[in-house]
């Protein structure tokens, strides 16, 4: 037999990706109750648990548990870059995605593969919304998720929970593309729906926390909103400079006749003003549209289909 060097050799069915920093608490509960929920089901899997440079000992507790592959990093980078490398790591078909902080329902992960049967990526949905400065967080994370909506044209009720099943040849292909904080889950929602694959929506419950969460409200906010924006640049960039420039063009035609009409064809600096800034952002969105379309990468991975 040839020596099969690829690192997705001895494919299994599943490999949850568990991203940990400082979550000593309740490290040993988590792993169990997915080998327990995972051993009961039909699927064969691997866990590979990420951490880099936990300061609360995790790492070191991490080392004891069995049926685990680990992979420790010195320094921090963030929850995205653990998943990336988790994920390029896997030999699963399927990837899982979850926190290790006991909010996910991860004792009903066979049920979230079950849903991902004709779909690229599955998302649980969460009812309610938990965690931290929640006044603030709740309307920013809702403007987000309507301005994601807008952009990739998709209805997404959950645009940045950790808990989803995607199909790892299709996530393969953007993997380049995560950043390393905690934006990298809007970043393969929108990278799947962006590129015609498609996401499947199925609610679920979301627990308290155990131990401390590590997302700072305003910071993480922060790029979570410009790396919405920027991945429409990157894709649609005419959804974003085409309704000012539209508004702006009509709003601009409709001054210029009455500027002709009832200022005796004396037209005004202002109009001219709005006319050219409309004409300015159309021609920036086409351009941006040109360098999307000569930049495309193949995506050749065919999405799932119904068996
Ligand atoms: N490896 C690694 N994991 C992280 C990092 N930051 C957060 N995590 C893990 O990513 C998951 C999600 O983080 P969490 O604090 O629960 O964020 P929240 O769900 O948005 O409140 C948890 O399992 C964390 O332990 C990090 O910098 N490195
Ligand atoms: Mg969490």
């Amino acid at each position: 037999m040839s020596a099969e060097t690829s690192q997705h050799s001895n494919e299994v069915d599943v490999t949850i990706v568990l991203p940990v920093y400082n979550e000593s608490g309740h490290l040993e509960d988590e792993i169990s109750r997915i080998h327990k929920t995972m051993g009961e089901s039909d699927y064969s899997y691997e866990i590979v648990v990420v951490d880099d440079g936990s300061t609360d000992g995790s790492g070191q507790r991490l080392a004891n548990i069995d049926g685990i592959r680990l992979i420790r990093f010195a320094t921090n980078r963030g929850s995205g870059s653990a998943r990336k490398y988790g994920t390029q790591s896997a030999s699963g078909r399927i990837v899982v995605w979850t926190d290790v902080d006991m909010t996910y329902p991860n004792d009903t992960i066979p049920d979230l593969l079950d849903s991902l049967d004709g779909y690229d990526q599955v998302v649980g949905a969460r009812k309610t919304e938990e965690g931290t400065v929640r006044l603030l967080r709740r309307p920013a994370k809702w403007l987000i998720r309507r301005l994601a909506s807008y952009l990739t044209g998709v209805r997404i009720p959950d645009l940045n929970s950790g808990f989803r099943a995607f199909r790892r040849d299709v996530a393969d292909q953007f993997l380049y593309l995560l950043p390393r904080g905690f934006s990298c889950v809007t970043t393969l929602t929108m990278a799947f729906l962006s590129n015609g694959y498609s996401v499947r929506y199925v609610p679920i419950d979301y627990a308290p926390r155990a131990g401390e969460s590590k997302f700072h409200w305003w910071k993480d906010t922060r790029r979570y909103l410009l790396q919405v924006l920027r991945l429409t640049l990157m894709w649609e960039p005419m959804r974003i400079f085409g309704p000012p420039a539209a508004v702006l063009g009509i709003a601009g035609l409709a001054k210029l006749v009455y500027d002709l009409v009832d200022k005796d064809f004396r037209v005004a600096t202002n109009t001219l003003v709005i006319l050219g800034v409309s004409f300015a952002l159309a021609l920036i969105g086409m351009v941006a549209d040109m360098l999307v379309q000569l930049n495309k990468r193949p995506h050749n991975v065919m999405p799932a289909t119904i068996e």
